[in-house]
């Protein structure tokens, strides 16, 4: 039996989400799709949504009562999202620093590269969202994901993709367990 050197730790999920406001223009809906890819994310899981108000209230309950909560839900649910279960080795600090700063003109002076450096229009349409923790990435994938199985993900399939068993289908915009 050969002893890996070094054994790799175990991936991470968070939650990645495109917003409105980058939705609606295909052309920053890819490129968030390819920085994704470039930077060796792997997608669990893609998904499609549009939110209800009741959604958008619920998943943003933390934030009622501050200035910005009214508009901030209002714009949630004013189109089309697409959410990402994301896994990497520190996938929350990654997707995070990727995304940059919340506030727009913050993000353009000290992470122009950044995804809300780049294309963030207002502090609430940023472009993007990405849990600040763990403990929110799980909470926040199974508000998004419901069918999804976190533990279940972590004992049957982490090591596949971990391990690099794995290839990107272009069509469905995930990254799938190879079956020799
Ligand atoms: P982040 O998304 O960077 O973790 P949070 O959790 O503090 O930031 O805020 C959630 C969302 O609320 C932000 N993504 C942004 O859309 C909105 N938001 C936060 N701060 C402001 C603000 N000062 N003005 C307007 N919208 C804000």
């Amino acid at each position: 039996m050969t002893v890996p050197l070094r054994s790799p730790k175990l991936l991470q999920v968070t939650l990645a989400v495109i917003k409105p406001d980058a939705v609606a223009h295909p052309f920053i809906l890819q490129a968030i799709h390819q920085k994704i890819l470039e930077n060796r994310f792997i997608i669990v899981r893609s998904k499609d949504i549009f939110w209800t108000r009741k959604e958008s209230e619920s998943f943003y309950s933390e934030h009622k009562g501050r200035f910005f909560y009214q508009r901030l839900v209002e714009f949630m649910c004013s189109g089309p999202m697409r959410a990402y279960i994301l896994a990497k080795e520190n996938a929350v600090t990654h997707w995070r620093s990727l995304m940059g700063p919340t506030k727009v003109f913050r993000a353009r002076f000290t992470a122009p590269e950044s995804i809300r450096g780049s294309f963030g229009l207002t502090d609430t349409r940023n472009t993007t969202h990405g849990s600040d923790s763990s403990e929110s990435a799980s909470r926040e994938i199974a508000f998004f994901f419901p069918e999804f199985r976190e533990t279940q993900w972590f004992q049957e399939e982490e090591s596949h993709f971990r391990l690099g068993n794995i290839f990107y289908d272009p069509e469905k915009h995930v990254h799938t367990i190879k079956h020799n």
